[in-house]
């Protein structure tokens, strides 16, 4: 008897260990999501770190508030991250260590994200590229947010609109680089912002979990 049901308790615990997707049980942790710090040029909020060229940390009055209106401060009130996007190896970027991960699992970042624009100091002239933010994770790229448009006039109101970008954890601890980019070649920046960053598990699909706990039932009642 014993015999004959041991083959089947590991094939089912086979089975389940194929299928079912590991749980995630921990919160990852981010510290200083709502990127609050000294205002300072080519300087990153407390716990994070400059990951490439120099992005700042600014409030609604700057620096390089170079627009025609007055910058409005984003949904998570506080300062905010403001970082030039060119093509990959010219934009500015900042990151953190990211601890409480659970291999395998996939993530949703969420934050609020604007376009600034620059208004050239000297000429008036209204530059800036269309750009979004990309994610890169323990130096894999792994997605981009949706394209935000410079502003039509230098004129028109500060924007702040919901990204979103997700990735698998490829490990417990990651880095993960935030990279503003410009969609255009044209050797301008796209002034990029960014603020309120959260980072949650995405839940796996109801069919999938609901039939491991049939397996799992299943499982239970052959034993
Ligand atoms: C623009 O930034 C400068 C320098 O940070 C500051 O003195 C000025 O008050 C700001 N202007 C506006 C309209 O916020
Ligand atoms: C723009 O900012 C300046 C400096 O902070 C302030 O004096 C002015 O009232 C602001 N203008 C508007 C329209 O909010
Ligand atoms: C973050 O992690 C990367 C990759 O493991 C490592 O090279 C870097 O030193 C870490 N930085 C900090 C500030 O912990
Ligand atoms: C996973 O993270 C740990 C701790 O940061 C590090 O020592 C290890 O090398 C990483 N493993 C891989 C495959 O990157
Ligand atoms: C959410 C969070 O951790 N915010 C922190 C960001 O860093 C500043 C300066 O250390 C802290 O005052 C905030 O509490």
């Amino acid at each position: 008897m014993r015999i004959k049901l041991f083959p089947t308790l590991c094939c089912s615990s086979l089975l389940l260990l194929a299928i079912c997707p590991a749980g995630v049980d921990a919160m990852p942790v981010l510290m200083n999501s709502s990127l609050t710090g000294p205002v300072a040029t080519g300087t990153v909020p407390p716990d994070w770190f400059l990951w490439q060229k120099t992005p700042d940390t600014v409030d609604a009055t700057g620096p390089f508030n170079n627009t025609g209106v007055n910058w409005t401060l984003s949904p998570n009130g506080g300062t905010f991250v403001r970082a030039g996007g060119s093509d990959f190896p010219n934009s500015e970027a900042f990151a953190q260590n990211v601890t409480g991960l659970t291999i395998g699992a996939t993530y949703q970042v969420t934050f609020h994200q604007t376009n600034l624009g620059f208004e050239n100091p000297t000429s008036g002239a209204w530059n800036g590229e269309d750009g979004f933010w990309e994610l890169v994770v323990d130096g894999l790229s792994s997605d981009t947010s949706t394209t935000l448009s410079k502003q039509a006039v230098a004129t028109n109101p500060i924007v702040w609109t919901g990204g979103t970008m997700s990735f698998v954890a490829p490990n417990t601890t990651a880095e993960l680089a935030f990279v503003s980019r410009a969609v255009g070649t044209s050797g301008l920046a796209a002034y990029m912002g960014i603020d309120g960053i959260r980072i949650q598990p995405i839940p796996e699909p109801t069919a999938i979990v609901l039939l491991c706990f049939s397996l799992a039932a299943l499982a239970a009642k052959r034993r």
